[in-house]
């Protein structure tokens, strides 16, 4: 049967889906403003792992993602954390860069989020040795300057959308965690997102046991998670790393994890191979959602896969 010519044309509209094109063309310019940006600022760049017999634990439960290979069971990459501290403690570099396709299957109760996909890619970053402090400045500048490139470059697309860009000015604005617990109850992160105009820093999250801990306590962890405001949300997650044997065994216990699942890593780290590091881990598809100001992160992905949801082209 033929379909008829009202039918046919508004297939070929969903099909052709040409909202999309002006989000790809800024895609394309942030993808090559952080090139620039990492190897002006003369970090490596490594590629991505997609298959390990270990991956991040994360703090959130997701669903299993594992296949079987001649009696070896392999994980796909949740995040390349340990990759990246392995990495930095063998190489002669400053810092290294992946562009890291990620598998997370959340679970159904992220089926209403808008920020969460079963598959994105982030921008993973580890420098060796350094401060969070540091780190936080570095990725303060890479965020102006993937601001002002697309500002710059993607006028066209910026019309079309009806959006205008706004550079934040640094440094940006910084809470304590705790603090924000106690103003906002558990919905702090929201909460403050709806409240900003530029990115800002929450610092201090009780979370895995790879993000460096305070001695001294006087706050917990040395880690952070970077925000964009206008209620779009988090963006960036990272730390300074523990690295010595003793102390990660420790955590690994007091988080209810096997020691076992790590056991190579862990190796490594009784052997004195791991070294200080500082890193994180900053979400393209939210960055650019954020950029073209998008409701739902599914609207910036030609193949979306959004939690909850069967997968289709
Ligand atoms: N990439 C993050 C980091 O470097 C880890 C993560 O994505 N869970 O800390």
């Amino acid at each position: 049967m033929k379909l008829n010519l009202v039918h046919q044309t508004k297939l070929k509209k969903s099909i052709l889906n040409d909202g999309i094109t002006p989000i790809l063309r800024i895609q394309n310019e942030v993808l090559k403003a952080i090139y620039d940006f990492m190897y002006k600022e003369g970090l490596t760049q490594l590629m991505p792992i997609i298959l390990s017999p270990l991956t991040d634990p994360l703090s959130h439960p997701v669903c299993e993602a594992q296949i079987n290979y001649l009696g070896q069971k392999l994980h796909l990459t949740r995040s390349m954390i340990f990759h990246k501290q392995i990495a930095i403690a063998r190489l002669e570099v400053k810092g290294i860069f992946i562009m890291s396709p990620n598998v997370r299957l959340e679970m159904g109760n992220l089926e209403r989020s808008n920020k969460h996909l079963l598959e994105f890619t982030q921008l993973d970053i580890e420098l060796k040795g350094g401060s969070a402090l540091e780190f936080r400045s570095f990725i303060e500048r890479l965020i102006i300057y993937i601001f002002s490139r697309v500002k710059e470059f993607c006028n066209e697309e910026l019309e079309k959308l009806g959006i205008e860009i706004r550079i934040p000015q640094k440094p940006f604005n910084e809470y304590w965690s705790w603090d924000l617990t106690k103003e906002y109850g558990d919905n702090y992160c929201t909460e403050v997102s709806f409240q900003e105009k530029d990115p800002f820093w929450i610092t201090d999250f009780e979370r895995e046991f790879y993000d460096r801990e305070d001695p001294i306590r006087n706050g917990k962890y040395f880690n952070y998670d970077l925000f964009y405001p206008e209620g779009f949300g988090e963006a960036l997650s990272g730390g300074e790393r523990d690295y010595k044997y003793d102390i990660l065994i420790r955590k690994i216990k007091e988080r209810g994890q096997d020691p076992k699942q790590f056991e190579k890593y862990l190796e490594l780290a009784k052997q004195g191979i791991l070294v200080p590091s500082v890193g994180g881990g900053l979400g393209i598809e939210r960055l650019i959602r954020f950029l073209t100001k998008k409701d739902h992160i599914k609207d910036i992905t030609l193949f979306p896969k959004v939690p909850g949801n069967k997968i289709r082209f």
